[in-house]
């Protein structure tokens, strides 16, 4: 989703027509964002099912391109290739992170088809690239609500994943006067022990906990693991007060799968629709859950025992500067000397580091933002 919407403002800043190539795993997850019309690519598309495949990044890439011809230019080629791909996933090359170089946009212009892969919200970076930026101020006075208007625009659950989601929030969510949303994304449980991960989640609800007894509190956990549910309902007290819920545990990661990804959705949607939300930090997850539901999150500090040993951080959350997500992997591409480095780049608003990713961008309304510990 961060990917789509990063590739959909791309096509609108540069007046391309997008279509996706959704696999049987994404079906009917979607509904077509216009209707009567479609925006799937169609099943006879040359190189259809070729995307993914290292040797078609070989032959068609603008990384491979560039690496062929000294960085470029366009004098050695006579003609413009009819299809060039971007290969913008995390871990691309130097030479393909030369797209964000504002010059070469100018010969991309001139290709007739451009294929795009990406896993990353690399929105924050056209911000950086001169011949965006005054038509990305027009788009976007307000920095930090540009995944909100592109995710809301796009992003329309299907009716069956609407199904899902209606039925779990009328039976459990709807009624309570403050629905608290718990995020929680483990990426390595030999680091991040489940049962120090729960110690932490509840110090950081006692942080967030801002009301008084007498409302009623629907708290929603979104997770692969069922144990954080478990930890939450211990301590809920069994009272009237507090009900815990979770809609799906599905213990792993499975994102080939249909209906794992149709819950994926579920749980993104039922959290974005909380009033207050905890989620983990580096999550692209909670992200879109953030933003599709315009709030402002409170970052869980994952402990990590490999960086702190058993003691929990000092800080168990703070809150996000906004729901903006966070681009993972930018470029580090030096705007005066022309050149991709690994050093710092992009460190004034609108683009800034991340609170949750230290080399992480992402957009914020003239601020500067404080590092999640
Ligand atoms: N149903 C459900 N699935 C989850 C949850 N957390 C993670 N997942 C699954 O894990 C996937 C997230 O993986 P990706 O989107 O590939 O991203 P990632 O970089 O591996 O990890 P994130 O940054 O957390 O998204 C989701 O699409 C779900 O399939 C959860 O709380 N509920
Ligand atoms: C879509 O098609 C249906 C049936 O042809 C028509 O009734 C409807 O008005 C169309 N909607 C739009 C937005 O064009
Ligand atoms: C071309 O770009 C790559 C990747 O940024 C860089 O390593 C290389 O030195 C550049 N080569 C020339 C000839 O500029
Ligand atoms: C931490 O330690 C675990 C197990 O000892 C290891 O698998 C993992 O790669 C280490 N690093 C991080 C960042 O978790
Ligand atoms: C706590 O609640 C008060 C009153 O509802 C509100 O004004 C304040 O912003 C809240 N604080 C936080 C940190 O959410
Ligand atoms: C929040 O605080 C109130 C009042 O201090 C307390 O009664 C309640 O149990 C707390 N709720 C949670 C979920 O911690």
């Amino acid at each position: 989703m961060l990917g789509i919407s990063s590739a959909f403002l791309y096509a609108l800043l540069t007046d391309r027509v997008l279509l996706v190539d959704f696999g049987p795993d994404m079906a009917d997850i979607f509904c077509e964002p216009l209707q009567n019309s479609t925006w799937l690519l169609p099943d006879g598309f040359p190189f259809r099912n070729q995307f993914y495949s290292p040797q078609f990044r070989e032959a068609h890439s603008f990384g491979t391109l560039l690496r062929d011809n000294n960085n470029f230019t366009q004098s050695v080629l006579p003609l413009p290739p009819p299809i060039l791909h971007l290969f913008l996933s995390y871990e691309y090359g130097d030479y393909d992170k030369l797209f964000y170089r504002d010059e070469n946009q100018e010969f991309l212009q001139s290709i007739p088809w451009l294929t795009l892969r990406s896993d990353q919200y690399f929105v924050p970076y056209l911000f950086l690239m001169p011949r965006f930026r005054a038509e990305l101020e027009r788009l976007f006075p307000d920095k930090e609500t540009v995944f909100h208007h592109l995710g809301n625009y796009l992003f329309n659950p299907s009716n069956q994943a609407w199904g899902l989601i209606t039925r779990f929030y009328d039976a459990y969510l709807a009624r309570a006067d403050e629905r608290i949303g718990l995020q929680v994304r483990v990426f390595n449980t030999k680091a991040s022990p489940i049962p120090l991960v729960a110690k932490q989640l509840l110090k950081c609800t006692q942080v967030t906990n801002n009301t008084s007894s007498t409302k009623t509190k629907a708290v929603l956990i979104g997770s692969l693991y069922r144990e954080f549910y478990e930890e939450m309902k211990s301590v809920d007290g069994g009272g009237e007060s507090v009900g815990v819920h979770q809609a799906s545990h599905e213990e792993s990661q499975n994102s080939e799968s249909n209906s794992h990804n149709m819950k994926a959705l579920a749980d993104i949607y039922l959290l974005s629709l909380c009033d207050v939300l905890v989620t983990s930090r580096w999550s692209t997850f909670g992200y879109v859950a953030q933003a599709i539901g315009r709030v402002k999150p409170w970052i869980l500090n994952v402990p990590n025992t490999n960086y702190s040993g058993d003691r929990l951080p000092e800080r168990a959350c703070r809150r996000a500067v906004s729901m903006e997500p966070c681009f993972h992997y930018p470029p580090s591409y030096d705007m005066k000397k022309k050149v991709v480095v690994d050093g710092e780049v992009g460190t004034g608003p609108p683009v800034v580091h991340c609170e949750d990713v230290s080399w992480g961008l992402k957009l914020v309304n003239g601020r500067q933002i404080e590092r999640l510990g």
